[in-house]
């Protein structure tokens, strides 16, 4: 994955739990020789997977729960590291904003040829629901994208309420989502 998503984590890190503890957690990924990642730089996927297993142990925690806080993380840290334009540009609602995820990866993948993004295919379900299917080349980090699904929520002031219908651990070639939002107690709208 980009460095980016390798900068992301260790600056998640960096602000909850301080230097010292991202200096144990890169030590314990087996990365005590990288001085730092370069955001535009592509690495190898086992470099970020590598560094959720060492926060794994570092903090006794699941690594559902490291990826889910992550997704809600590079949210907001891609606002602010450069990005803010890129996600302003792919709406203002969640549902409009999911609906454009894979133009925004389109758009990216432009200047970036070794981008692997995945695909978010919505369908309407009601005015305030929705069906997405997920789909990834890479495993294990669903609970991630129910973590950039409440970013999301928490970037729209939108409420959210997610279900998986479909999941590869259980044998599905994707995954799938029902999910329901709902704006209507936004004080911004
Ligand atoms: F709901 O792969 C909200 O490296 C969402 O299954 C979901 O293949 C927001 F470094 C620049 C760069 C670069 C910008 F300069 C990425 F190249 C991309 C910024 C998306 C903001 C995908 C990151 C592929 C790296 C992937 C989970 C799960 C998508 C990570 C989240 C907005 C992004 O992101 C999977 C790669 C960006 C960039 C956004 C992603 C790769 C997402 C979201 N993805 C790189």
């Amino acid at each position: 994955m980009y460095g980016l998503v390798n900068k992301a984590i260790q600056d998640m890190i960096c602000q909850n739990h301080g230097e010292e503890v991202w200096e144990n957690i890169k030590q314990k990924a087996g990365l005590e020789d990288v001085d730092f990642f370069i955001s535009m730089d592509a690495y190898s996927d086992d470099i970020t997977y590598r560094l959720v297993e060492a926060a794994c142990e570092v903090f006794k925690m699941p690594a559902e729960d490291i990826l889910k806080a992550f997704g809600e993380y590079w949210v907001t840290y891609t606002a602010a590291e450069g990005y803010g334009d890129l996600l302003d540009s792919a709406g203002d609602s969640l549902p409009q904003f999911v609906e454009n995820l894979d133009n925004l990866h389109a758009r990216v993948g432009l200047s970036f040829s070794q981008l692997r993004p995945p695909s978010f295919d919505c369908e309407h379900t009601s005015e305030k629901s929705m069906e997405l299917h997920y789909q990834s080349t890479r495993k294990g980090l669903t609970p991630m994208v129910i973590g950039l699904l409440h970013g999301l929520g928490k970037r729209f002031n939108t409420k959210i309420d997610i279900t998986q219908t479909r999941s590869r651990e259980e044998g599905s070639t994707y995954d799938s989502f029902s999910i329901e939002y709902d704006n209507s107690q936004s004080y911004d709208k």
